[in-house]
């Protein structure tokens, strides 16, 4: 099928304004309703405007993204995966007039385009969910984010753009679409295959793109994301520095290294068409996809969400009207006998396949394991040591969650002290009656309130934890999702462990320590978790304790031995 898109040599859809007119424009700009973009809306502005993702001339209107939703193409019939919206508040929502502009800011309050509002619309998540995403499964990374962070409405309408959104990091590796094909026409690089990724690359990548590169006879374009990826992964930073490692592996005039500020979805089959169509937009004529293209690991059921090879399968489907071609490989493994890497379908029988996964790599530089010349270069593990030092050295959140006069303070203190009695950590705590005095003396007991006093707790302890110290939180934490949330922030920078101190209501109650139960029976106090306000039990807590049977020294020291089997302390 020849799409509009095509019939114009897809050319890219670059919607940056020009000098003179952004000067003008800014100045109105100035004056409008204005929406601070989230760090993913950051990252799909930046594409949007700079044609990584043409043909898109804006965040989808209604139209568009129900066509997409439902059947991966745009009105107009051009093939296009994924939902690229704008989510908001329903209290900036209900300010905006259809046919308004509004001013899209950065987190420096840069205004990075006007948008002029065409379309406000209230999406069907659980839709969107299991069309997009194949499960309305909140271990999905995005939907996670869709029920969990993004905004309940959606704004659609064209952009203008003022502004490039500001990276101060890696700059000489960053290349739009444009100054990338420009590069690309310069060095003669007819064909240029694109390797996508997200994770540090040892030997197995490398072995693998030379084989895709040679294969199609390409040069090769590695482009990892830098945007956003899974949670967790390991912060771009230090795979850039990888990369770079890597990248002088190569034979010279062959490869080349550049940044792409993609704010991944983990969406399997359908990130790889989305992918596939950004690469085409960047120049490239291939794309490899290979196993597991964009998973996002298991799901609730502990299956996969994707089979290993739906991506390479959904990519053969729209392979006439892509515009850009698959390079399809199988994982590749090292084969001992041959000292080299081959695809695994390609194994003899006899031959010894050693493989270190990446949950298997991550945990030998947890504990400080060796990790073999075979699997990595020297320089690449040292790269990733410096930034993953071995568990009993890096920092760590100790998080207490349970009712009010649960325990949780006296156990958290009973474990301050021991910890300090070791000697060799810094440590801070922050105790929920302490911090409503220090960080969130304007708060009150709204599920707001609440949620906002956790995401600061969290947010100090994330900053404690990346500097190495221990964070010992104790408040009662009743919701769920902010507790997740603040798990989210936290374990890419070190340890998290949540402590659910489940002394029962009854109990609690019946201690009464600060008089408050009574008061919020006779509703004196109002909101009162437990008794006029909820408590969300955690369902994976690395600890329960129960105040009820063990002594403060005895909690504190459950604590001590779970935290010496995880590692983190010696
Ligand atoms: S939350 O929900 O996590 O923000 O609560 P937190 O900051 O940990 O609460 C700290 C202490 O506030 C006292 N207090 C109340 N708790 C619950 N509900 C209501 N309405 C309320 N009003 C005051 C209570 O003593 C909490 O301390 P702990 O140490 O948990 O008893």
């Amino acid at each position: 099928m020849q799409t509009e898109y095509q019939a114009h040599g897809g050319e890219l859809k670059q919607l940056y304004l020009n000098d003179e007119l952004v000067e003008k424009e800014k100045e109105q700009a100035k004056k409008l309703a204005s929406w601070d973009l989230t760090h993913r809306q950051i990252c799909d502005i930046e594409l949007l405007l700079n044609g990584g993702f043409s043909p898109l001339e804006g965040f989808m209107t209604e139209k568009d993204y129900d066509s997409v939703v439902n059947g991966m193409r745009l009105v107009n019939g051009v093939l296009w995966p994924m939902p690229v919206t704008l989510d908001v508040d329903q209290s900036f929502a209900e300010k905006i007039s259809l046919g308004d502009e509004i001013a899209l800011r950065d987190e420096e309050g840069v205004i990075i385009a006007i948008m002029q509002v065409s379309d406000r619309w209230t999406p069907d998540k659980n839709l969107e969910a299991e069309k997009v995403f194949g499960a309305n499964d909140h271990t999905h990374p995005a939907v996670s984010y869709l029920f969990n962070q993004a905004g309940e409405v959606y704004l659609g309408g064209k952009l203008k753009g003022l502004s490039r959104p500001s990276h101060y990091d890696f700059k000489m590796l960053r290349d739009t679409p444009a100054e990338l094909q420009d590069k690309f026409k310069k060095w003669g690089w007819s064909k240029v295959v694109a390797f996508q990724t997200r994770n540090p690359m040892h030997r197995a990548h490398q072995e693998l793109t030379f084989r895709a590169a040679k294969q199609v006879e390409a040069n090769l374009l590695i482009q990892p994301v830098v945007g956003m990826t899974k949670p967790g992964d390991i912060d771009h930073f230090s795979r850039v520095r990888c990369y770079e490692h890597l990248v002088k592996n190569y034979p010279e005039q062959t490869t080349t290294l550049s940044l792409l500020p993609l704010a991944m979805r983990m969406g399997g089959p359908r990130e790889a068409v989305w992918h596939a169509i950004i690469r085409k937009n960047y120049g490239c004529t291939h794309f490899i996809v290979g196993r597991d293209h964009a998973g996002p690991g298991k799901n609730s059921q502990g299956e996969d969400f994707y089979g290993p090879y739906d991506a390479q399968n959904l990519m053969n489907e729209f392979k006439e009207e892509l515009g850009i071609e698959m390079v399809p490989f199988q994982m590749m493994v090292y084969v001992e006998e041959k000292a080299e890497y081959q695809p695994v379908d390609e194994i003899k029988e006899g031959e010894t396949v050693l493989n270190i996964s990446g949950t298997e790599f991550r945990l030998r530089l947890a504990e400080g394991l060796d990790i073999p010349d075979w699997f990595s270069y020297p320089e690449v593990v040292k790269e990733l040591r410096k930034r993953y030092p071995a568990r009993h050295k890096q920092g760590l959140t100790i998080f207490f969650t349970g009712l009010s006069g649960s325990g949780k303070s006296t156990i958290a203190n009973a474990l301050l002290n021991k910890l300090m009695e070791m000697g060799d950590r810094s440590i801070s705590l922050l105790d929920g009656d302490v911090v409503r005095k220090h960080l969130s003396s304007e708060l009150g007991f709204s599920k707001e309130h609440r949620n906002l006093n956790i995401q600061r707790i969290g947010y100090v302890a994330s900053e404690i934890t990346k500097h190495g110290g221990i964070a010992i939180c104790a408040p009662i934490a009743p919701y769920r999702s902010t507790r997740r949330e603040v798990r989210e922030m936290i374990t890419p920078l070190g340890g998290f462990i949540e402590i659910h101190v489940a002394t029962s209501l009854e109990v609690c109650e019946q201690r009464d320590r600060k008089g408050l139960y009574a008061m919020a029976r006779e509703g004196i106090i109002k909101e009162f978790t437990g008794i006029s306000d909820p408590y969300e039990v955690p369902e994976k807590p690395e600890l329960s304790i129960d105040t009820v049977n063990c002594t403060p020294d005895e909690a504190a020291q459950r604590i001590i031995l779970k935290l010496e089997g995880m590692g983190y302390i010696k």
